[in-house]
């Protein structure tokens, strides 16, 4: 399948990241860049002076000396910094960025050790501790980063050297791990690899990549003491190490084999990588077992423990799940890589069925909190994206710390800011799927390609008004093949569509939210209607803050209110009968977005209330107040407030 997207709303991010982004982010990583760095909450032993991960390459290298400084997975960044400029690549051959990559490529061949092992913090500072304090080295996961960029590097310019250097590194891994007598029985504490293996499989076709892959999914939890021995082995082998941590077999996904795992625990954005290897693998591998053992976590996700924004992790200890129904809207976590790694998940369980409540999800998670991480100007993040924050809370509650009421220029963990970048540059590969005879559009935005289908190849073309409004066209070129089926998701949001085919409106059959229809005809144009108006959704009784609340949605974007256009105290709005009108606004702060506007109330503060926190109840006054909601992603970018997507309803 190869598509180009060439779609308005999509295209200025791939400019923003192709003229921002990866330059900022380079500068970043090499320490030349003037910004404050944030600590991600208020810890002091978080790492935030700089970022040092070129520099630590450089010292691992033998180029440079001094310590290593920063995170375990430091060394994460930069690679996730390659997959993206190798994504941008792809889509905008450029040779200045091309000798960017090949610089950094060269740092991490001088940096690998001659047994393929790479993990800057354990080369510079703490090499008898290789492998052995797999709980938090995250070695494999940087692995991961590693081999997921050489991939996107092999596919966007077909150079094999990080190819190289991954199967180099995955010798080592091999050597070191396994059930065999003196090896490593486990998994590292944090998952990816899982999923980076199965993409090295995609291009180099070594089915022991697959099995790796299979063992540290189906380790992780046999042993749920397994972290815990490492430790103490360590002490018996006299390797000083520092404090020993208790271990929370359940932050790691180790409490118990993954096919039992029915509820998604722990921290977030590890469950999901997790999952979405568990998808892939299953899928591969044929694993019926494993597949259904990712269903069970995927509902317990969707069903009880997903913001309506796509975001996930309830909490900010240990950046995690915490149980049902549980969705504070001002502590939460909603990590943006916790829902980039729901877009993989998504991706990955669409390869076994094609259900629109995977793809409903992957728009969900894409259109609010992915792109919620970034700035409108590409160069300040969301590490935590909020349903609800009030700036002074942010800075005066030591339990919002995580809350940021602006995006910061970058993070001492900066997993989030490259993750954003290398996957909207890879959003291509989201649009669609195919099976032997089908294709299934997923996604809505212009684009053109092809796919390859058993018996031929099918041009595909989209033109479409998303994500402004409803209309699609797809154009088809068979090219070898008699006949094909489309299959088309029809979004949730879409509370009514209509389908013409050459002209002709047709019916088609709708199974398990995709409408199909029976291509034969050499070329055939489908015009698709889907009705964008606001919605406004209830949460589920359980969830307690939203109670007697609704969020507006308008066709991909949940919308939100702030301060800006609202005023102070917006938890003192209702949203009322009155009818939500849209107004489309172009080249706004915020860009080309459509506002909904709506006549509401507001809870008056009377005088009666001066000098008193608390007086017996009387009926509130109220005066209307016109509400003005703009699309999630877009807050906090024109100035520091408050903002709430929540809003009180009344009949
Ligand atoms: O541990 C590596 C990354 O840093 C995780 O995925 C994020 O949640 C952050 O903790
Ligand atoms: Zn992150």
């Amino acid at each position: 399948m190869s598509i180009k997207v060439n779609d308005k709303f999509w295209e200025r991010y791939f400019k923003l990241i192709r003229d921002e982004m990866i330059p900022y982010q380079w500068n970043v990583l090499h320490d030349q860049e003037n910004i404050t760095i944030d600590k991600e909450r208020d810890d002091e032993n978080i790492p935030s002076e700089k970022s040092h991960a070129i520099q630590n390459l450089k010292i691992a290298a033998g180029l440079a000396e001094g310590d290593h400084y920063g995170w375990l997975f430091q060394d994460s960044d930069v690679y996730k910094w390659l997959e993206a400029a190798s994504n941008s690549y792809a889509i905008h051959p450029d040779e200045k960025l091309l000798s960017m990559m090949d610089e950094v490529i060269s740092l991490i061949e001088a940096a690998q050790d001659e047994d393929g092992y790479i993990s800057t913090y354990y080369q510079i500072n703490n090499p008898k501790l290789k492998f052995r304090r797999l709980f938090e080295s995250h070695e494999l996961y940087c692995a991961g980063h590693l081999i997921e960029a050489a991939v996107a590097h092999y596919k966007a310019t077909g150079s094999e050297r990080l190819i190289t250097v991954s199967n180099q590194f995955v010798q080592c891994i091999k050597n070191h791990f396994g059930d065999e007598e003196g090896k490593i029985n486990g998994a590292d504490g944090h998952q990816e690899i899982e999923l980076a293996l199965v993409k090295l499989y995609e291009v180099t076709k070594d089915e022991s990549l697959l099995e790796l892959s299979a063992y540290f999914l189906e380790v992780r939890g046999q042993d749920p003491d397994f972290y815990k021995k490492q430790l103490e082995e360590n002490i018996e082998n006299g390797l000083s190490q520092g404090p020993v941590p208790t271990i929370n077999n359940e932050y790691h996904q180790s409490h118990k084999p993954v096919m039992e795992q029915e509820e998604a625990v722990g921290h977030a954005v590890r469950l999901v990588y997790m999952a979405a290897a568990m998808a892939d693998v299953a899928y591969y591998l044929n694993n019926e077992k494993m597949y259904e053992a990712c269903k069970k976590i995927w509902k317990n996700i969707v069903t009880k423990r997903m913001y309506i924004t796509g975001g996930i992790g309830s909490t900010v200890h240990g950046e995690a799940f915490t149980y049902d129904y549980d969705l504070p809207n001002d502590t939460m976590y909603c990590e943006t890589c916790a829902s980039i790694g729901m877009m993989f998940f998504a991706k990955n369980m669409l390869k076994h069925e094609t259900d629109a409540s995977y793809s409903d999800i992957l728009e969900r998670c894409l259109y609010n909190t992915v792109i919620s991480g970034v700035a409108l100007d590409g160069k300040h993040f969301f590490y935590v994206n909020p349903l609800e924050v009030q700036p002074e809370a942010c800075q005066k509650d030591p339990g919002k710390s995580h809350v940021k009421a602006t995006r910061p220029s970058w993070f001492g963990c900066a997993c989030c800011p490259p993750n954003i970048a290398r996957t909207l540059t890879s959003l291509d590969q989201y649009i669609y799927s195919s099976n032997e005879d089908s294709v299934f559009a997923h996604l809505f935005m212009d684009n053109e390609g092809e796919i390859n289908l058993d018996k031929g190849t099918v041009a595909i073309r989209q033109e479409t008004t998303m994500p402004y409004s409803g209309n699609v066209r797809f154009y088809l070129e068979l090219d070898n093949i008699n006949k094909m089926r489309l299959g088309i998701r029809i979004p949730s949001w879409a509370e009514d569509f209509q389908i013409i085919k050459d002209g002709k409106e047709v019916e088609g059959k709708l199974d398990r939210g995709y409408l199909y229809l029976e291509i034969s005809k050499r070329q055939t144009v489908i015009d698709v209607h889907f009705e964008m108006k606001a919605i406004q959704w209830a949460s589920h009784p359980l969830v307690r803050g939203n109670q007697g609340k609704v969020a507006l949605q308008r066709g991909p974007f949940v919308y939100c209110l702030e301060e800006e256009d609202n005023g102070e105290n917006l938890h003192l709005n209702s949203i009322t009968n009155q009818q939500v009108t849209e107004k489309p606004v172009e080249d706004s702060a915020l860009g080309d977005i459509v506002l909904l506007e709506t006549i509401g109330q507001k809870e008056k503060i009377t005088k009666e209330w001066n000098e008193r926190l608390y007086q017996k109840y009387a009926t509130k006054e109220v005066e209307q107040t016109q509400l003005t909601f703009i699309p999630y992603y877009t807050w906090a970018n024109r100035s520091s407030g408050q903002m709430q997507v929540w809003v009180n309803k009344k009949e």
